[in-house]
């Protein structure tokens, strides 16, 4: 019997999620769900690494998963879950903190961008890193599709992994690999393209979000950074700003950006933004529809509670291996194999 490839991957829910979260990962969670078994979790131990409202931070656990649901994960195929639900994320965590090195997590450029100037930086950003690569490793994951700002958290993952298996053995963990996408693997912010594209992120401008109504997403475009030379060609170096529209545009129809280029030969940056409005709002608009067709029902509760015990049978299959590997644990019974 060959194994099917497991997938994992996961979502912040810290706000509404925005055309990079969807171009950059959600389109390939929901391509993956025909080759492989694929786990996606709403990773809300992640989002209280700063401060978070209860109340709002439950609601955006909500958002996350409609927003799963109506880009088309289909959760009779795929386990959508929330990772607060299983106990194993933590713990594992606590397994690959005693296996990290000071050194190392602190050269990961997402805790130095957050925690910039900051004296008292939270613990819990500095080992963010550290509870990614649990929430990988806890499901075996051959496969994880992120954005490329995740690509230096993946690099982490494997180490950890490689570590741990050279210690006590190559069926302790599970090596996985990233996957990023050509186009949409990394959106910059539309108002600055040197930033990327951010839920926490101040300027309301810098983004479009999933649920943001037509006005909005035609201002955020149309008011969009570029250069003053005028001319659509992709230079990332020295044309950020239409070179992201182009990423976007040529994400969200498929087109390749030099045939993009060729299309818009001679015509000035109004009439791209013009038609990436379009381009962009007839994608969003059918999102939006089963969004809100879904956000309140009483199947997204039913979907969360199944999600969390098929993952929990996963995770303690995977944590009975590892705290055994660790000599962990007052003699659980322990499986063979990978845990699948
Ligand atoms: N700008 C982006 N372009 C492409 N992919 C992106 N991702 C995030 N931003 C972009 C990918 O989306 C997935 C979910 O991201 P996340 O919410 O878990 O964390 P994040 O990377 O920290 O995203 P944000 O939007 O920037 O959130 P905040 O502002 O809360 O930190 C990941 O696969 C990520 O790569």
């Amino acid at each position: 019997m060959t194994m099917k490839t497991r997938v994992f991957s996961g979502v912040q829910p810290t706000g509404n999620l925005h055309i990079g979260n969807y171009l950059g990962a959600l389109t390939q969670f929901v391509d993956l769900q025909n080759e492989g078994e694929c786990v996606y979790c709403i990773v809300d131990m992640h989002a209280i690494t700063l401060p978070k409202e209860p109340d709002e931070l439950r609601d955006h656990v909500l958002d996350v998963a409609a927003l799963y649901i109506a880009v088309g994960i289909d959760p009779k195929k795929s386990i959508v879950f929330v990772q607060s639900d299983v106990p194993g994320h933590a713990e594992l965590a606590w397994i690959l903190t005693c296996q990290s090195y000071t050194g190392e997590l602190s050269r990961m450029t997402q805790f130095k961008d957050k925690s910039r100037g900051n004296e008292s930086a939270p613990a819990g950003l500095f080992m963010y890193p550290v509870l990614m690569a649990a929430d990988i490793l806890l499901y075996d994951a051959d496969v994880v599709p992120v954005g490329r700002d995740q690509k230096q958290h993946i690099e982490l993952t494997r180490d950890l992994a490689i570590r741990v298996n050279n210690r006590l053995g190559e069926d302790t963990f599970v090596v996985p690999e990233g996957r990023f996408l050509k186009e949409g693997a990394r959106i910059m912010a539309l108002d600055d393209p040197t930033a990327k594209m951010s839920k926490s992120a101040e300027s309301e401008m810098s983004r479009i979000s999933l649920l943001d109504d037509e006005a909005k997403i035609k201002k955020a475009i149309m008011r969009s950074t570029t250069d003053s030379d005028g001319e659509i060609r992709y230079d990332i170096e020295n044309k950020p700003g239409v070179s992201n529209l182009l990423s976007i545009y040529s994400a969200f129809s498929g087109r390749s950006i030099p045939e993009i280029e060729r299309a818009y030969e001679g015509q000035g940056y109004g009439s791209l933004k013009k038609d990436l409005v379009e381009v962009a709002v007839d994608q969003i608009r059918p999102i939006q529809a089963r969004y809100a067709e879904i956000r309140h029902s009483e199947a997204l509760t039913r979907v969360l509670a199944d999600g969390a015990e098929r993952a929990g049978v996963i995770a303690e299959a995977t944590m009975r291996r590892v705290k055994d590997k660790f000599g962990l644990g007052g003699g659980a019974s322990v499986p063979s194999g990978a845990g699948r």
